[in-house]
């Protein structure tokens, strides 16, 4: 089918973007836009023309695969212009999603209409990008520069009723969109005129903006992408709509060819590789309607709910009534926030509860399709519940374990049905952390790592399969900073340096400040359990501070407060460890607590990659993104390796491992072999699946 399909109803010229799956604008779209509105302007007969997609979506904006090539014409902010120059209306019929340059399109159009469903956003941020054909000029000055730098920082969709109000769109169509677009152009005899003056704003109106984007780059401190959506809203306000639109144009280029846009970019892509099977293999499972849930604790609620949300069938299944009846009320407890909120309509909640059963007697599992362990962390307990689960769940149904850090082969074992068992490591808030590591164990049939994929989809969450191994794959990695955290207060900094720097790099929390909030008593079982020694930590431990619910732990906190501040006795503590060890403390400065804290981290992707623990970089990347708060605009800490050079890095780990006489600075064989044949680890091929 043509990109762009032309028709005429009525006088009114339609034009169709037909560019599955999401009506991106490549040069073929690009062009059959071009030649609609040259057969418009030729044909005076025409009295207007609507440009339309398909039902989910108008457009999803520029093509981003065409990013790191050169720009082909027509471009889109050429199409714009010659829409401006039209004397006949030009109007956007958006039915589903109106996204980035698509809806940079439609702001171009004279008027536009949408259906009830449709959704609006400028999605750029999200890449490291900013709108870049009028979008922070002509969207400010539609819908005032407060909303319009709310929107285009956070990249958030508007729903249509709310569009409607803030005056995105002219009308939402009553009945079909086209005969209402095309109604709407008949109507219209005049082209409604500019508006292309900087925007007017009272004193008190400024001083808004000024203090909204104040609070945007607060928030995305080191974000470029974010300073210059500031900069090119403010350009509206300030200045007519051609001077605005030259400075985004600059401001686009700049961050297209950046490290933080790339990195985005990047992520973007990964999201999507990550989680699928090889399309050659052949994986037979029926997708899973009833889903039991072993637990019903913070975990098993969180699943519990994010398995509601996608339409399935949920039973709990816990100890005793009382136990069940908690987890059903917190289920609930939480689908009230969310009305409170208005993101959830009671109707929506009451389906959704009506989906939800309790049960005391794991013989429940019975019916389901999949049965999800989410009990407490003992190798002891899950082997008792896959026991029982082997002999009650019906034949075929998926087990599935949410252990984080135990050996799944040894749980499947005790099912006496081992293909049929995976893990399923869910992250906590689990309703909201999009994570799961998907965990193949020796004996996982194909089938059933197909299923736990599905689910994981199902829910909206991100799947990336892992082998067996001591913490998986984002535990494992995480851990090897945790050391080096405890390594880093002997020889001299202090909590606050450390968190500053992490979080100056990016992470939403220091790893201390975290340390804090977890519960420093947790690490220590599993230290103990291993029978390592964290000479800091375990002082710390010592005195009975653990965390925040002591409300002292690396740092004090005031009651009910949970703002880490910083505590003398603390750093009287750490120097004394430090002198019971002998060692001299010294400054370290802010680059070194980062090498020493991330270097270690990345080379574990490298040996996870090696050890076919992990199948591909890109799922490295987006693991430590989405369960870790690695910063996005970093691209993830193997994006992260390729960015610093891996000939850097080994130089850099070589250097820090003479040093410190650590092997964890040691670099990995493939790191070291990729960085002498000067080759990149995302271009190594996907690997077979872990096993
Ligand atoms: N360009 C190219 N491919 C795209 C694409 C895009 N804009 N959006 C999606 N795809 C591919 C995606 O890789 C996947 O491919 C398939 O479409 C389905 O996507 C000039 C600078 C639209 C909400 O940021 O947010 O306009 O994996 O699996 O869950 O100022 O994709 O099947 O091979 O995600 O239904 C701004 C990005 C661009 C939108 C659909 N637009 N996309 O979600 O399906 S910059 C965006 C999304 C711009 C102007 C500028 C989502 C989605 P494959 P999917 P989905």
């Amino acid at each position: 089918m043509t990109t762009v399909t032309q028709q005429t109803i009525d006088r009114v010229l339609v034009a169709t973007i037909n560019h599955a799956p999401v009506n991106a604008l490549n040069q073929a779209a690009r062009q059959g836009l071009k030649d609609a509105l040259e057969a418009f302007e030729n044909d005076r007969s025409l009295v207007a023309l609507v440009v339309t997609g398909s039902e989910r979506f108008f457009s999803a904006g520029a093509d981003i695969t065409e990013f790191t090539r050169p720009a082909q014409p027509p471009s889109i902010a050429s199409l714009i212009e010659t829409i401006e120059q039209c004397d006949r209306p030009v109007i956007a019929a958006i039915s589903g999603r109106a996204l980035g340059g698509g809806l940079e399109l439609a702001l171009g159009c004279h008027l536009r209409v949408g259906t009830a469903s449709s959704r609006y956003a400028l999605p750029e941020s999200k890449l490291g990008l900013l709108p870049a054909v009028g979008g922070t000029q002509r969207l400010p000055r539609l819908i005032g520069p407060v909303e319009a730098l709310k929107a285009i920082c956070s990249g958030e969709e508007i729903p249509a009723k709310r569009a409607l109000e803030l005056g995105l769109i002219d009308q939402i169509a009553q009945g079909e969109l086209i005969p209402a677009a095309v109604a709407l152009g008949k109507s219209s005899q005049t082209v409604p005129s500019r508006a292309n003056a900087p925007i007017t704003l009272s004193a008190q109106e400024r001083e808004a903006f000024d203090q909204e984007a104040a609070r945007l780059l607060k928030r995305h401190r080191g974000q470029e992408a974010i300073d210059a959506c500031v900069q090119a809203v403010r350009a509206a306000v300030d200045g007519p709509l051609e001077v605005g639109l030259a400075l985004e144009r600059e401001l686009f280029a700049k961050l297209q060819e950046g490290a933080q846009s790339q990195a985005m970019r990047h992520v973007f892509f990964a999201e999507r590789r990550v989680g699928k099977l090889p399309a050659s293999t052949q994986a037979d499972f029926e997708p899973a309607a009833t889903v039991a849930i072993v637990g019903g604790g913070m975990m098993g609620r969180g699943i519990a709910m994010s398995l509601l949300d996608a339409g399935l069938n949920v039973t709990l299944i816990d100890v005793d009534e009382t136990a069940a009846g908690k987890a059903v009320q917190g289920v609930a407890g939480q689908y009230q926030r969310a009305i409170d909120k208005g993101t959830l309509t009671e109707e929506e909640k009451t389906a959704r509860m009506q989906r939800l059963t309790t049960a005391v007697d794991i013989a429940a599992v019975a019916p389901a399709d999949v049965v999800i362990e989410a009990v407490f962390e003992s190798m002891a307990v899950k082997k008792d519940i896959f026991q029982q689960l082997g002999r009650h769940a019906r034949p075929g149904a998926v087990l599935a374990s949410n252990t984080s850090t135990l050996d799944l082969n040894e749980i499947a074992a005790a099912s006496g049905r081992p293909a049929d068992v995976v893990g399923m490591h869910f992250f906590s808030p689990a309703h909201i952390m999009r994570l799961v590591e998907v965990i193949r164990g020796e004996k996982t049939s194909l089938s059933t790592l197909a299923q736990a994929l599905d689910l994981t989809r199902r829910m909206k969450k991100i799947g990336v399969v892992v082998g067996v191994c001591d913490g998986f794959v984002g535990n494992r990695m995480i851990g090897k900073r945790s050391q080096q955290v405890d390594r880093l207060l002997l020889d001299g900094a202090l909590p606050r340096p450390i968190d500053d720097a992490l979080t100056r790099f990016g992470f939403p929390m220091g790893p201390l400040a975290v340390n804090d909030m977890a519960g420093l008593d947790v690490a220590q079982n599993v230290r103990q359990s291993r029978g390592q020694v964290f000479p800091v930590a375990d002082a710390i431990c010592a005195l009975g501070r653990y965390g925040q619910k002591t409300q002292a732990g690396y740092y004090r906190y005031e009651p009910g407060s949970r703002k880490p501040v910083d505590d003398p006795e603390i750093t009287a503590l750490i120097e004394k460890v430090s002198e019971q060890q002998g060692v001299q403390r010294r400054e370290l400065s802010e680059e070194e607590i980062l090498d020493r804290t991330l270097l270690p981290v990345i080379n574990e992707g490298f040996r996870l990659l090696e050890e076919g623990m992990a199948c591909h970089a890109d799922d490295i990347d987006v693991t430590l993104i989405h369960g870790y708060g690695w910063p996005r605009s970093t691209g993830g800490p193997m994006f992260y390796a390729e960015q610093m050079g891996l000939k850097t890095l080994c130089a850099k780990m070589e250097k820090l491992a003479a040093e410190l006489g650590d092997p964890a600075f040691e670099p990995a064989h493939l790191l070291r072999a990729l960085a002498d044949e000067g080759l990149s680890v995302h271009a190594l091929s996907r690997r077979d699946l872990p096993a």
